[in-house]
């Protein structure tokens, strides 16, 4: 009997294919499975060179060709794909058997998955994976959940196939249950927060200052060499400076300015409501995508209603383009900030302890956010857990260093009508959080007069309710 491989994916498109090459380019054998058996064929007829590969037909097949536990990474389109793959697999495995899903699950799908296996004695596993195809397949970052347990065997073959940065692989076990893909979520949503900011700073010159593509794709490049260096602001270069070539226009112009969502951004949005955590600037995001999308209704309001009745001018240029780098990173310091008080708040609610710190460890490569930014995060939290990372030092310093800037740089879009929902709600968030008072005070008293909701005082403790159909005296509430 041949040798039996030490690993099987199951679902074998970009991602599952990607995935299953790069750990038998990492010396793994690998079993392969696929609903249609046509994508395993292809897979060792093009690259059967890679590594070992084990391709087979059935589900029977595939168990009986793993060596035990078994370790069965399930690649498919998430939900009841997902679903139907694990049912049917279930009954195939044994005791001790660990089930991982590299999809993009919802978290509490993944909490529900983990409990039903658990009680058959199965681990299950929860695996963020970021980094798109080529992530996949030349180093992804991976946020596995689950058990301790089921990480102790599966930790070293997921470190080795990670992306690595400064010799430290981007995979770490985040925690139990759901927390993998929970942990994925938030990054997915910070992600729609990053690209929004960066599209309203291109809008803001772009509009504000009238720079072509092909100036603003220099501009990206050159703030790709600060404190702003990330992939999404390197690429955003290379977007703005490509050209279309079926009618020689640059190419930002001629792509349809509707954005779509396959919905991660929008269960982070509905999360963090449930958690009661602010993530202005993911929700803004989400928003700014949904508003894109309605062509109909936009049509209409560019008909009907006026914008700013002068052009606001731009004296300084060069002061300018800096002023919204500031801005830009200032509002993104709030976007992370609020990401990772969500993961905090999660952590708490579910018990899953994460190391908030090692999450930006392990967003450094392979995924879509890595950035020079993270080891600044990875340092905040190395000592203590800050209340925000806004209070955190380094960062508290440079967002007081740009806060000038970004104030000009709100004041400027609202009198040009540019619109900047990022970095507008940003700056409020920021001035919120630092408020003396908050007019909150204010919508207790709205609550207690038309409810009798009642309210806490800053004199002494307890509930109070004002009479207000009444005397107005106050009683214990
Ligand atoms: P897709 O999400 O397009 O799913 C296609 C795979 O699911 C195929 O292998 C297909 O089998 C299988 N499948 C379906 Br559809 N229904 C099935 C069923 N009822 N039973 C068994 N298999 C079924 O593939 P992908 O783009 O490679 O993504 C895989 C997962 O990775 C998804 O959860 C995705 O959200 C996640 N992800 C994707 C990216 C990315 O950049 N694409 C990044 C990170 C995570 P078939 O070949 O027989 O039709």
């Amino acid at each position: 009997m041949a040798d039996l491989a030490q690993i099987g994916v199951s679902g074998l498109a970009v991602m599952g294919r990607n995935l299953a090459r790069n750990l038998a380019r990492n010396g793994f054998s690998v079993a392969l499975h696929n609903r249609t058996s046509a994508r395993t064929k292809s897979l060792v007829a093009e690259h059967g060179d890679e590594g070992t590969f084990v391709p087979t037909e059935t589900l029977e097949e595939f168990v009986a060709a793993l060596e035990r536990p078994r370790r069965v990474v399930v690649m498919v389109k998430a939900g009841a794909p997902t679903d139907a793959v694990i049912d049917e697999l279930v009954p195939l495995l044994d005791e001790g058997d660990i089930v991982i899903d590299c999809g993009n699950a919802h978290f509490a799908d993944t909490r529900r998955r983990e409990a039903a296996l658990r009680e058959r004695g199965l681990h299950f596993v929860g695996a963020g994976v970021s980094g798109g195809e080529e992530g996949a397949l030349l180093g992804p970052s991976i946020m596995p959940g689950g058990s301790a347990e089921s990480y102790r065997t599966l930790g070293p073959m997921f470190e080795k196939i990670a992306a690595q940065v400064d010799g430290t692989p981007c995979c770490v076990h985040v925690g139990p249950d759901g927390a993998g893909h929970f942990v994925k979520m938030v990054h997915n949503g910070i992600e729609y927060a990053d690209m929004q900011l960066i599209a309203e700073a291109y809008d803001l010159l772009r509009d504000g200052l009238g720079a072509t593509p092909a100036e603003l794709a220099r501009i990206f490049a050159e703030w790709n060499s600060g404190d702003l260096e990330s992939f999404l602001i390197e690429i955003t270069a290379e977007v703005l400076g490509h050209t279309d070539a079926a009618s020689g226009s640059a190419f930002v112009d001629v792509v349809l300015d509707q954005a779509e969502q396959k919905g991660t951004g929008r269960w982070t949005v509905q999360t963090a409501l449930d958690l009661g955590v602010p993530v202005t600037g993911i929700a803004e995001a989400t928003f700014a995508r949904a508003l894109s999308a309605h062509p109909e209704q936009r049509e209409a309001a560019r008909a009907a209603l006026p914008g700013p009745s002068a052009a606001v001018p731009v004296e300084d240029r060069d002061a300018f383009v800096d002023d919204v780098r500031k801005a830009l990173y200032a509002s993104k310091v709030v976007a992370y900030a609020q990401g990772y008080d969500q993961m905090a708040a999660a952590s708490a609610e579910y018990g899953w302890d994460i190391d908030l710190g090692a999450m930006a460890t392990i967003w450094r490569g392979g995924c879509i956010i890595r950035a020079r930014f993270l080891d600044r995060i990875k340092d905040a939290y190395a000592t203590e857990r800050p209340a925000s990372l806004l209070v955190a030092p380094y960062f508290r310093d440079a967002v007081a260093e740009g806060q000038e800037a970004w104030r000009r740089v709100v004041a400027h879009a609202a009198r040009a009508g540019i619109p900047t929902p990022g970095f507008s709600s940003a700056l409020a968030y920021y001035d919120a959080l630092r408020a003396e008072r908050l007019p909150a005070a204010l919508i207790q008293g709205m609550r207690d007069y038309f409810g009798a909701h009642t309210y806490k005082r800053v004199d002494r403790e307890g509930a109070f309710h004002t009479l207000w159909g009444g005397d107005r005296s106050e009683v214990d509430g």
